[in-house]
């Protein structure tokens, strides 16, 4: 099969071959990329952030739904902040999924934080990547909003939704993690639930207060278990898309290749010079740490300068 050929024609068997290609970080994944790659950057990418819990998944595929109405191709990428050895919530969100998984035209992918030798910005831009030259139209990259990784995945956005619910504590504490700045569009999921309104009042008070010089963002409220207020969700994400100017849009973008070509970056620099050191000369170093006779910093620090002497 020409991998390549088939990805760009939106073949869901070569879709899940590319992405795990690209996940597994090979040789056969940069060329596949290089290939890819004139064909992406024209999708438009959704990123949803919130704390544990809120409701993410639900949405997600309460906004899948209601997007296959109008026959949208959809990708989705769920980035599992769980260890890559549990499983257990990727199943639980592929299982909410369900409804859509027999759609050819949904595409869900799920991607764990860690154990991502090049960089977690890197592997989710690359499935994006994939996901955009198969044709998706829209592409939605679930994380949740805890640490710092997953707040900048959720930067590779065009638009990016952060979901709240009522009552928590820990709301406070979104605010503090610095997603108040980031949101373009917020969400009150649950909004079944007791003080809902209250929240939805305490947010747009302190929205008022704290966004002097930007247009303060909308506020949906939803009740994914139901559905309610997806529809005005998706006219909000809409409008956010076609208000903004090309150059804005274009900002989102560069900055999704910024990330990508950091990380790729890294990982060239990473392999090169563990490419270029033997093992017993790391033993050594790892031996005159243990011995407290230096530090790792001044090490890699060495490393690095015995690198660029080679290069
Ligand atoms: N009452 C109520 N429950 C909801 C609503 N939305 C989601 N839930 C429930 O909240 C729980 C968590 O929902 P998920 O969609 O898995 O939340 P999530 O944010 O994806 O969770 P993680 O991926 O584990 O962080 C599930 O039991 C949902 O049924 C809602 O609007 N109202
Ligand atoms: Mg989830």
């Amino acid at each position: 099969m020409d991998l390549v050929k088939e990805v760009l024609k939106g073949n869901p068997r070569a879709v899940a071959k590319a992405i795990s290609l690209v996940e597994n970080n090979g040789k056969d994944a940069q060329q596949l990329m290089k290939k890819i790659f004139p064909h992406t950057g024209k999708s438009v990418i959704v990123g949803i952030t919130g704390s544990p819990g809120s409701g993410k998944s639900t949405l997600v595929d309460q906004m899948v739904e209601y997007l296959r109405k109008d026959k949208r191709k959809i990708g989705i990428v769920a980035v599992d902040p769980t260890s890559p050895f549990s499983g257990g919530a990727i199943l639980g969100d592929r299982i909410r999924m369900m409804r859509h998984s027999l759609d050819a035209e949904v595409f869900i992918r799920s991607m764990a934080t860690r154990g991502h030798l090049g960089g977690l910005a890197k592997a989710t831009g690359e499935a994006i990547a994939v996901f955009e030259a198969a044709g998706k139209d829209m592409i939605l990259v679930e994380t949740v909003g805890v640490g710092q990784d997953e707040v900048e995945v959720v930067k590779l956005a065009d638009v990016i939704l952060v979901i709240l619910i009522p009552g928590a504590g820990d709301d406070i504490q979104v605010f503090k993690a610095g997603i108040m700045e980031i949101a373009d569009i917020f969400i009150i999921n649950k909004a079944d639930a007791p003080g809902a309104d209250k929240m939805e009042n305490q947010l747009r008070a302190m929205l008022e207060l704290g966004m002097k010089d930007r247009e303060i963002p909308p506020v949906v409220k939803t009740i994914a278990t139901e559905g309610q207020g997806t529809e005005l969700l998706i006219e909000e994400v809409q409008k956010f898309i076609s208000k903004k100017s090309p150059e804005f849009r274009a900002q989102r973008k560069r900055r999704l290749l910024y990330w990508m070509l950091m990380d790729i970056i890294k990982d060239k620099i990473y392999d090169r010079i563990s490419q270029s050191i033997e093992e017993s000369d790391f033993d050594e170093y790892i031996e005159r740490i243990y011995q407290r006779k230096t530090d790792p910093y001044s090490v890699a620090e060495e490393i690095i300068g015995i690198f660029k002497g080679k290069s």
